[in-house]
């Protein structure tokens, strides 16, 4: 299974990752944690990439491709992959086609995780409170929503027009979501495979 799961920050795509990848036998691929493991260890790459996280904003299309085009040679990703975090604009929509077409592993599925702004910034801002994640406080929140309307809204327009989108309520206990996300999987399933 080759997954991707799209949606605004804070929309529960890392955590419906987490639960949905031992049933599916595939690992959890989140760019954002690769981030945040870059500029934990203080390599060159992290140290440039925590100020644009930090301030919300989306870190370089180079960079990410070239991260995420290294983790996929990885052995455990020859089963397929849970996506989480990319493709976050068009042109990392259309890069992430290429890649994928050069080593013919093509996308399954794509599943929109849909959640309203007023419930995002409460859950970042418990989350702050928490953890203390830079990003989670409710102005880059804002900032953060703002970036994703713009940039990576267009994204899920770019899979429903291959007929690959499908769109899940993120809005409900996890358990609850994750059953969503599992039969928005049957579904497309029984579709492409009758
Ligand atoms: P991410 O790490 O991807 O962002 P995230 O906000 O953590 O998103 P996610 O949707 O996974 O939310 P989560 O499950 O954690 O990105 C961080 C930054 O990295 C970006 O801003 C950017 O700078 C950079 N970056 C990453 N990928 C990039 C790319 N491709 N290009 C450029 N830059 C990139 O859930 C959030 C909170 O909600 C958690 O506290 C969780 O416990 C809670 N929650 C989840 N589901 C819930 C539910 N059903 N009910 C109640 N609470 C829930």
């Amino acid at each position: 299974m080759r997954l991707v799961l799209l949606g605004a920050p804070g929309s529960g795509k890392g955590t419906q990752a987490t639960c949905l990848k031992t049933e599916l036998g595939v690992p959890h691929i989140s760019t954002g944690d690769m981030l945040r493991a870059a500029v934990a260890a203080g390599t060159a790459m992290g140290l440039k990439a925590k100020a644009v996280m930090d301030a919300g904003q989306l870190v370089s299309d180079d960079i990410l491709l070239g991260m995420l085009g290294e983790r996929l040679t990885h052995d455990d990703a020859k089963a397929g992959f849970i996506l989480d975090g990319y493709p976050r604009n068009l042109a990392q929509a259309d890069a992430l086609d290429h890649l994928l077409a050069k080593i013919d592993q093509p996308l399954d599925a794509v599943v929109k995780l849909d959640v309203p702004n007023e419930v995002i910034i409460s859950r970042c801002e418990i989350r702050f409170k928490a953890e203390g994640r830079a990003d989670d406080n409710p102005d880059t929140v804002r900032k953060r929503l703002a970036i994703y309307a713009e940039q990576t809204a267009p994204v899920a327009d770019f899979y429903a027009r291959r007929g690959k989108l499908q769109v899940v309520d993120g809005v409900g206990e996890l358990s609850e979501v994750t059953a969503r996300v599992k039969r928005a999987l049957q579904d497309r399933s029984a579709a492409v495979h009758g």
